[in-house]
């Protein structure tokens, strides 16, 4: 897969792309890498991208020249986007849709905004990771990165761990747990020293679903629950408290 980042400060992507599974996922030429400066395109001696705001206010705007270019510097894309805080929230059901992709371009907006005329022309899609404000879009690019690139085959170790993965099943995680067994003064679960993994499955789905309710009550509507795990989660939530393991 040849993932492509558009961006005033290539040299953040660059190095987040050398460490960690991402870094590896390149050495092996799993997946490829690019970032395109689009500072280089600039259509001024001063090498400036922005300009004053069209009716006033505020702030800079980027300027869709350089912009332009720089998308259109990477060649055919599957699929061009936007980072801004004014897109559709960014999904792990996009990251596995992106993961098949041949190639993606991620642009990176900064300033107060984009000029609209990229994103009607040279835009397929217009993402944002969250509801805050940052100062620009590579860190939102970077998550995006991570979370598309760890699911293109290969890149993992192991396909179980993305198989069990909070949200793949749209109930977060159940807690985790390792030696020792007591550590200052506090004990594991006695069923996850039981051997017996029935039971440690069971209980492990009870707390997976006490932890959802909880904390994303949101994502319980989403997920299949017995009987059983609904009546289990109406007793257990009240007198446990929501977090008790
Ligand atoms: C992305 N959540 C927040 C800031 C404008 C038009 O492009 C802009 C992009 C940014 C940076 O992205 C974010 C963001 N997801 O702030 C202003």
């Amino acid at each position: 897969m040849r993932f492509v980042v558009a961006t005033l400060f290539p040299e953040l992507v660059n190095n987040y792309v050398k460490q960690g599974v991402v870094g590896r996922a390149v050495n092996k030429g799993i997946v490829g890498v690019e970032t395109i400066d689009i500072r280089s395109f600039s259509t001024n001696k001063h090498r400036t991208v922005d300009d004053i705001p069209f009716g006033g206010g505020a702030g800079m705007v980027l300027m869709p020249e350089p912009v332009a270019q720089a998308i259109e510097s990477a060649g055919t894309m599957s699929r061009t986007v936007l980072l801004t805080p004014s897109g559709r929230q960014f999904r792990q059901a996009d990251a596995e849709a992106w993961s098949q992709l041949d190639s993606i371009l991620l642009v990176c907006g900064r300033y107060e905004g984009i000029d609209q005329r990229i994103r009607d022309d040279f835009v397929d899609d217009a993402i944002s990771i969250g509801d805050y404000v940052l100062s620009g879009g590579e860190l939102g690019a970077l998550v995006v990165l991570d979370a598309t690139l760890r699911l293109v085959p290969g890149v993992l170790g192991n396909a179980q761990s993305v198989q069990s993965e909070s949200y793949s099943d749209s109930l977060l995680e159940h807690p985790h747990y390792t030696r020792p067994a007591q550590w200052r003064g506090r004990d594991v679960p006695q069923v996850l020293l039981s051997g017996h993994h029935g039971k440690i499955a069971e209980w492990r789905r009870l707390k997976a679903l006490q932890r959802t309710a909880a904390l994303r009550p949101d994502l319980l509507k989403e997920a299949c629950l017995t009987r059983k795990e609904k009546a289990q989660l109406a007793n257990h939530s009240v007198v446990n408290g929501p977090e008790e393991t």
